[in-house]
């Protein structure tokens, strides 16, 4: 049964112009409109096409009317979407009539709030559809669709099933404060304990990751100043976006763009060149060059091929890495049969390009895509990857499971045992939005004999 609540009504697609513009309105007052605008009994989920006549029975535009009950629909709720043309102003007017008929504008995000209070979708789910509406790339949209469809509540589930099952092992010797805990009951509780806090680990490691699908991987572009950074830059996002010029020290600072290559969404950043004799100016630019390749996940170098190998700032290359960093020998257009043979690639993580004319930068990417490959976990199919806020979440409850570990080597009272058990529990549950006391009076009751 849906909570009660008043009736909500927004714009569901983009303000602007376009072939068509949905208003959704969900709550009580969506089963009264459907009755108003598509029929005295509406049928579920069944498009109509009818004038939509405001309050004073001015036609404003021709809709398709479609009516889903509370029992089918995504809020849990009556809710009636109304498919218009997609005019801003006659979506404005629709809108305000249906706050003429007792409607409130939909505050944002208030429609999944609704699924969540109603029970449709746990957080996680809701969360999911952020990541969905957001998802940049074909890796971040399979791991927001599996999270839609309850996968870190699948993988959450043995996790805490196994602490409802130590809260109620301690929980049943609380009426019993003069008893300790049985040897044997102790070592039964730490394995409940010790597996919890595996499994939070490993769900815990898949934050980097999933950091990486949402917002995407940083890929750090840096090298001598004129080595064609820039041109990189704009050949692999596909426009002029950086100022190229053949003046050394033109990029002052650093410009990020996201970019999909293959199945990965990718930051690319440039930055200034590392000139090794910085004005004060370019100095500044290279200390941003420096913090950016502290957080680099992936390092492009650029060298001009026509060029010596340059000299690299040592606060550079501490960072550089054969696991992190490819060498892009730049400007081979510019290559003669006289080119040293030391700056022809002839090591693995080397390419030769021309960021001027295109030639091998799809071999650049194919090392991109490698690189980006091998920063997921090994298996990903049904693998979800948790934000900031499961983390925390986590991290909290494991600070909680390990001074319940403390407690019990200490033979501590049960109720300070079962409280820090509890309070991990409370933290688990926040991933979801609840957890249920319900669940575990159920397993108490079930495997254990209270009055025994
Ligand atoms: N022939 C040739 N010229 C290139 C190539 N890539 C870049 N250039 C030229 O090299 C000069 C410098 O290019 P940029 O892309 O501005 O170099 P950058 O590394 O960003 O330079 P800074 O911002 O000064 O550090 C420009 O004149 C480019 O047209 C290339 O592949 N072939
Ligand atoms: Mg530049």
């Amino acid at each position: 049964m849906a909570q009660s609540f008043d009736t909500i009504a927004a714009l569901a697609t983009p303000s602007g112009s376009g072939a068509l513009a949905i208003v959704r309105i969900s709550g009580p007052g969506a089963l009264v409109l459907a009755e108003i605008f598509q029929a005295e009994e509406p049928r579920p989920r069944l498009a109509k096409y009818a004038d939509y006549k405001d309050k004073t029975g001015i036609t404003v535009d021709d809709v398709i009317f479609t009516y889903y009950p509370e029992k089918h629909s995504s809020t849990g709720e009556h809710v009636l979407e109304i498919s218009c043309h997609g005019n801003p102003y006659i979506t404005q007017r629709i809108l305000s009539d249906l706050l003429e008929r007792g409607c409130r504008l939909a505050e944002p995000g208030e429609f999944t709030r609704r699924s969540f209070l109603n029970g449709r979708i746990d957080l996680s789910q809701a969360e999911a559809v952020m990541d969905l509406i957001s998802a940049r790339s074909e890796r971040a949209l399979a791991a927001a669709n599996r999270q839609l469809r309850g996968g870190l509540a699948l993988h959450m589930k043995p996790i805490i099933n196994e602490l409802i099952s130590a809260v109620a092992t301690v929980e049943a010797y609380i009426d019993f404060p003069e008893e300790d805990l049985p040897e044997e009951d102790k070592n039964k509780i730490k394995g409940y304990i010790n597996r919890v806090l595996d499994g939070s680990i490993q769900l815990l490691a898949t934050q980097r990751y999933g950091d990486l699908l949402r917002d995407g991987i940083r890929t750090v572009i840096i090298g001598e100043p004129n080595a064609g950074k820039s041109s990189l830059l704009n050949r692999l996002i596909g426009r002029d976006r950086a100022i190229v010029s053949p003046q050394a020290g033109t990029t002052r600072d650093f410009l990020e763009e996201r970019i999909i290559i293959g199945p990965h969404c990718i930051r690319l950043v440039d930055t200034a060149g590392l000139n090794i004799n910085p004005d004060p100016i370019e100095k500044l630019g290279i200390d941003k060059t420096v913090e950016c390749i502290q957080s680099a996940d992936i390092i492009l170098l650029v060298v001009d091929s026509t060029k010596k190998a340059p000299v690299t700032d040592s606060r550079i290359t501490e960072h550089i890495t054969s696991s992190n960093t490819l060498t892009v020998l730049n400007k081979s257009d510019l290559l003669t049969v006289s080119t040293p043979t030391a700056l022809i690639p002839n090591q693995i993580n080397t390419v030769l390009i021309s960021a001027y004319n295109g030639t091998d930068v799809d071999l650049l990417k194919e090392w991109i895509i490698k690189k980006a490959d091998s920063l997921k976990p090994a298996s990903e199919e049904d693998a979800v990857f948790i934000n900031a806020r499961h983390a925390h979440a986590l991290s909290q409850a494991q600070t909680c499971l390990r001074e319940g570990l403390v407690k019990l080597d200490t033979n501590a009272p049960t109720e300070l045992l079962a409280s820090d058990l509890r309070s991990a529990l409370n933290f688990l549950g926040e991933i979801s939005g609840h957890i249920d006391n319900e669940q575990i009076l159920d397993r108490l009751f079930a495997s254990f004999c209270i009055g025994k």
